[in-house]
């Protein structure tokens, strides 16, 4: 398929890379028109090609209710419609997609949003923070190939030293290599410290529970009031889904941004793994603990339990790091025998 410069620079503006990836799904498709996926609907799709957006119908296999979910379009995909007519024919290969496991026993996988950059995950500094829950979330990212920000809202409710601590408690997310950023979402001028992360090329999507501020922040990034919000329980800090859709938009500053609604539940596919994602210091020193098969229970010489002892590391955190790592197991183990029965079914 050979795009004009014009058409190119539209798409370049919907965050179209061009990379070596793209050269080459473009070299395979042979026919049709590119458009972005910016919003996924039971009954179809709203695609954007960067001159319009219109609504595009899903080929039928995907309706069908056993179709794996990985394999339909997500927000953010790239996809191929007809010619002549507004139906989406397939999507081009992704550079890396966010998903975690629907609820329920199976590990269906549930897609949050695909070739993206860039992961914010949104948290409030009042009753939504949680270190263990934004562990949880740097595995995802980590799976995702994106890199991770964690953008702490509400810091003008907060005060600045409770702030301060909210972000010591997670100084293991910024030594795996992740940004801290804290910020009044409501404020145009406090979300600027955003700007440069969103540039042109740039496709990022919001994470968070629901109420931690990401439709706020959303707006405060246009500039505008596009996506509805609304108050927070004051209880317990928790939001009342507003948001009901994945969307794509594209911001003022050039990039892309993907709005979600809040996910109550995170739960890992199985494609984790847990490098570089807060707990290399625990890795780091199981490695030093006499014993190699060393479970850190009463083992003499066990590094773990010194550091324990000492205060130097949060049993929390070892606490997270044992429930993650279990949960990785538990899941790799259902995924592996899924497979095992759907190859001795097609046989
Ligand atoms: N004061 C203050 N309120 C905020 C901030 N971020 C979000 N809120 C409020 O928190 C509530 C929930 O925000 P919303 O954007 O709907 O959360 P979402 O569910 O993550 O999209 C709204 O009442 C917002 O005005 C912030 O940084 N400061
Ligand atoms: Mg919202
Ligand atoms: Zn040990």
């Amino acid at each position: 398929m050979i795009i004009d410069p014009e058409r190119l620079a539209r798409l370049r503006s919907m965050g179209w890379r061009e990379d070596a990836p793209a050269a080459v799904a473009l070299a395979a498709a042979t026919e049709g028109r590119l458009a972005r996926v910016t919003e996924q609907h039971r009954s179809g799709y709203v695609v954007d090609d960067g001159e319009r957006e219109l609504t595009a119908q899903a080929p039928a296999p995907w309706t069908r209710g056993n179709f794996p979910p990985e394999q339909r379009a997500a927000v953010g995909d790239w996809v191929r419609l007809k010619d002549d007519e507004d139906l989406i024919l397939d999507w081009l290969p992704r550079f890396g997609v966010l998903k975690r496991a629907a609820a329920g026993e199976h590990y269906k996988q549930q897609l949050i949003a695909a070739n993206i950059d860039l992961v914010l995950v949104v948290c409030g500094l009042d009753g939504d923070f949680n270190p263990r829950r934004l562990e949880r979330y740097l595995v995802l990212v980590r799976g995702s190939g994106a890199e991770a920000v964690f953008v702490f809202t509400k810091s003008d409710q907060c005060g600045s030293d409770n702030a301060k601590m909210a972000l010591d408690a997670v100084e293991s997310l910024q030594a795996a290599g992740a940004r801290l950023i804290s910020l009044n979402a409501r404020s145009l001028d406090s979300v600027k410290v955003l700007h440069p992360l969103l540039g042109p090329g740039v496709t990022a999507v919001l994470v968070g529970s629901s109420g931690a501020g990401k439709s706020t922040l959303t707006n405060s990034l246009l500039g505008i009031e596009r996506q509805k919000t609304n108050t927070v329980r004051a209880n317990d800090s928790r939001g009342r889904h507003t948001t009901t859709h994945r969307a794509l938009l594209r911001l003022p500053s050039g990039g892309c941004l993907i709005d979600t609604p809040g996910m109550r539940e995170l739960k890992l596919t199985g494609e984790e793994t847990l490098d570089r994602t807060g707990f290399d210091h625990i890795e780091a020193l199981a490695q030093t603990c006499r014993f190699r098969d060393c479970q850190h229970e009463r083992e003499p010489g066990c590094a773990v339990q010194a550091a324990l002892d000492n205060d130097t590391l949060d049993p929390g955190a070892l606490g997270n790091y044992r429930k993650l790592q279990g949960e990785l197991e538990q899941a790799r183990k259902v995924v592996k025998q899924r497979e095992q029965q759907g190859s001795r079914r097609r046989r």
